[in-house]
């Protein structure tokens, strides 16, 4: 339909050369221009939409976690995708306001079991071998390890890990430059 039109604007142009008249015919077919404006306006959309989510994600991060996988009140989980050292994982926690997380209770250790993964907890004992800590520097009370744990094996398992198990009492102590996977925990207090 577009084409006919364009034919018939040629054929009544005599006196122009055929290819001017080309030309001016395609510029005059309607739907060219109000396709190129859609074409641009789609474009600008999709600039306007991946500025719009950086600049959000840069304001709000560290207030919010890529992917936080539970909220178990007053706190955000986040867990890592790869692995790392105890200390880089906490330095990785640390940069988005959070800290490996610290089991204050039970319900916090059952969930955390469930994920039947090694990862790293905020507890070790590199300060002073023997004395369990957690990362607010608070003393370990209540803990959850695997029978014959913490044994400090050669004395250079200094940090915290949850087993894979899925036991409740699945805790190992482990070197920390051992590269494992980490769960975050950002209070929301
Ligand atoms: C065993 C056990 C732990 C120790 C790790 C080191 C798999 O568990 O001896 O106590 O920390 O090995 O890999
Ligand atoms: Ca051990």
């Amino acid at each position: 339909m577009v084409r006919f039109e364009g034919e018939h604007q040629i054929s009544v142009e005599h006196e122009e050369s055929a290819s001017s008249a080309k030309n001016e015919a395609i510029k005059k077919i309607p739907g060219r221009n109000a396709f190129r404006l859609i074409l641009l306006s789609f474009g600008l959309l999709c600039i306007l939409q991946v500025a719009l989510n950086i600049s959000l994600r840069l304001t709000f991060w560290p207030n919010s976690f890529k992917e936080p996988f539970a909220t178990f009140c007053p706190s955000v989980y986040y867990i890592s995708y790869g692995t790392k050292t105890w200390w880089d994982s906490r330095r990785y926690c640390q940069e988005r306001g959070a800290d490996l997380v610290i089991v204050n209770s039970r319900e916090e250790q059952n969930i955390l079991r469930r994920f039947r993964q090694r990862l790293w907890i905020g507890l070790t004992d590199a300060r002073e071998e023997g004395v369990w800590e957690w990362v607010d520097g608070t003393q370990l009370n209540t803990s959850y390890w695997r029978p014959g744990e913490p044994n400090s094996i050669k004395g250079l398992e200094d940090c915290g890990e949850i087993g894979s198990s899925g036991s409740e009492n699945n805790w190992n102590d482990i070197s920390c430059n051992f590269k494992n996977y980490w769960i975050c925990e950002r209070k929301l207090q």
